[in-house]
């Protein structure tokens, strides 16, 4: 049984339960974080020294932080051939997808878009920084683009933990009231994304709660 440490609301959080969801494997999940607190205490600080979610624990095995290193272990251990090839030179293929949507996608929409638009007060928020931050995620999303133009999934012909590092971020992309550049393999692709059940379940969850009005 694994146990999660996180509130739904989170993109990391996100990233890890549609994998959870992905991989069909049972688990039990904590609220902790925003609203609910909880990441200040000594208990939360051994799993965690970073006092950030999710935290991940399989069973009696030592807590696992940092979403990347979560995926790769819960795609190791669980998942198929497809998912996360045993060959290392297959496996780099994907690998590197992931880690470029990580750091290139994810992180270069939640805290320089994501936070701007949404959690950030209408009087605060500076339109020049967040276009300037919409125009250098869509250099990223080209390339993006021009894998799904060819393919239908981003590392391959078939869903991996690539998929996972950059679909979990279209949600909130595509929902969220900024201009978008016309990107149509992109679009198909988050269109296809939204008919996962696991995707659904948990990655179309409702961010109000995170809003600053
Ligand atoms: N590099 C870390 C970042 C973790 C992180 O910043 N998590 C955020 C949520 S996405 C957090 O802990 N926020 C504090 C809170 O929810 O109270 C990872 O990828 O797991």
């Amino acid at each position: 049984m694994l146990t999660i440490w996180g509130r739904k609301t989170s993109s990391n959080v996100q990233a890890l339960m549609w994998c959870v969801g992905e991989l069909d494997l049972p688990y039990q999940r904590h609220d902790v974080g925003h609203r609910f607190g909880g990441l200040d205490t000594e208990a939360f600080a051994a799993l965690n020294p970073n006092r950030t979610i999710p935290v991940l624990q399989d069973g009696e095995a030592a807590p696992i932080w940092e979403t990347g290193a979560i995926l790769r272990y819960l795609a190791a251990r669980y998942g198929d051939d497809a998912f996360w090839p045993a060959d290392p030179v297959q496996r780099a293929e994907i690998d590197k997808w992931a880690e470029w949507a990580k750091l290139n996608i994810a992180m270069g929409f939640t805290v320089p878009i994501f936070w701007h638009v949404v959690r950030t007060a209408p009087d605060q928020r500076d339109a020049k920084a967040i276009r300037h931050a919409i125009e250098s995620l869509e250099q990223n999303l080209i390339i993006a683009e021009a894998q799904l133009a060819a393919q239908p999934f981003l590392a391959g012909q078939t869903f991996s933990l690539a998929d996972i590092q950059l679909g979990h971020i279209l949600f909130r992309y595509y929902d969220i009231d900024i201009d978008r550049r016309a990107l149509p393999a992109l679009s198909a692709y988050y269109d296809r994304m939204t008919q996962r059940p696991a995707y659904q379940e948990h990655v179309m969850i409702s961010y109000e709660e995170l809003r600053v009005v």
